[in-house]
This record gives C-alpha cells, structure tokens and sequence, in this order.
C-alpha cells in the first residue's frame, strides 16, 4: 500500500513537528514550507471549524492536492469560552505567547474556577471532499506559568491526569494527554479504512 500525501496547511512549525511525531511513516506529511509555498491564510470565522475550513480550501485551491489543516483553541470555563477561536491575537495582533499568556492570568486572577480545555478542529480535504475531525484535552490552569517546552499555553495548562504544565513534558509524554494527538489518530484511521 502506497503511503498517503497530505499537506499539512499552516504556519507554525511547533504543530508540524507534533503531527510528525504522531502519524511517524504512515502519513507523507508537507508542510507549507517544505511544499514552497508562502502565504498567510486569513481566519476570520468565529469557529474553529470555519477557520480550519478556510485554510485547508485555500491551499487546496492553490495546489489540487489532499490536504488538511486545523484550528485549536484554549477554551477557559471562566472566561465564558476564551480566548477560544481567538487565542492566536487574544492580546491582539502579532502580539507574543507571552503577551497571551499574561492577559490571560491577567484576566483569571482572584478566580477559583480554573477549568479548561484545548480543542482541535482538523479539516481534511481527500480527493475533493472535506472531512472534520476533533480531539479535546481538559485541564486546569496554573496560577504562574513554569516549564519551558512546547509553545503557546503550553506553560500555564494542566492537562487532567496530569500533575505538571505541558510546557513540562517531553513532546511524547504532551502526545499522551493532547487534543491535537487525539484529532490527528482519528485523521489517521480514517485514511487506514478508506484506501
Ligand atoms: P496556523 O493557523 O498557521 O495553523 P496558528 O499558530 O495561527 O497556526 P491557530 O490559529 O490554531 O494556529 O492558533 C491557535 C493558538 O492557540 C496558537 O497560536 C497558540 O497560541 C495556541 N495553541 C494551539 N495549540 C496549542 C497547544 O498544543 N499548546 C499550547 N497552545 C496552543
């Protein structure tokens, strides 16, 4: 059996290096880079399933191949589903991992309510028809951020199950509990029982 192409639809390498490291040699993983291709996709929907949508429709208009993306959000009970959809530009455009992080601790001090979650949307597009995928992680977030690895939140989410910030564990040990690693198995099955 052939093993599948895809090309992996965004920008940030931390989520390619993840997904490589999920699907190994199953799956011919592209990314955007590797493929020479340099654009900045637009996210303007209010849904991780809009957005995921968009990125994965643009890049398949541009190149006709099968192709996936994916939106992830932080979705903080206290903060009535924020920074959610937008947790890239929460602090605002451009603004760093660290500028979110802060507004975000900012935005939960004096709150005994720490529950949240990851979720992620993936969106495959295989042989001109669009499939949806979706892997959750529920945790809790810290009062101060610690650990150094990952990116993003990964410093300030527990993820349950877990008693240390994904910022504190190997890239493994985040896969075992991740949102992204549950919706890229599914994306995986899914190919294994359709070729
Ligand atoms: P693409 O759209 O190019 O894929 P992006 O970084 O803009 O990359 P998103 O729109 O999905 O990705 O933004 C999600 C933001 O949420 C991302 O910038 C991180 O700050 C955060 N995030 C996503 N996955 C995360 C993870 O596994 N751990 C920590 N933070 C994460």
């Amino acid at each position: 059996m052939q093993i599948p192409k895809l090309i992996f639809a965004t920008n940030n390498f931390n989520k390619v290096k993840e997904i490589k490291s999920v699907v190994g040699s199953s799956i011919d993983i592209v990314s955007l880079a590797d493929a020479g291709i340099e654009i900045d996709i637009p996210e303007p929907h209010i849904t991780l399933k809009e957005n995921a949508s968009e990125k994965s429709s643009v890049i398949h208009a541009l190149t006709k191949e099968n192709c996936f993306s994916e939106d992830t959000g932080l979705e903080v009970e206290a903060l009535n589903g924020e920074p959610g959809v937008k947790s890239a530009r929460y602090a605002g455009d451009g603004r760093s991992f660290q500028e979110n992080i802060n507004l975000l601790l900012n935005n939960l001090s004096g709150k005994t309510n720490r529950s949240a979650q990851f979720r992620t949307v993936i969106s495959l597009i295989w042989n001109n028809q669009e499939y949806f995928f979706e892997g959750i992680c529920k945790g809790q977030i810290t009062d101060i951020q610690y650990g150094e690895e990952g990116f993003g939140y990964d410093p300030i989410f527990i993820p349950a199950g877990s008693n240390k910030t994904f910022a504190s564990m190997s890239m493994e040990e985040k896969n075992s509990f991740s949102h992204r690693k549950k919706a890229i198995a599914q994306l995986v099955t899914f190919l294994k029982n359709i070729q």
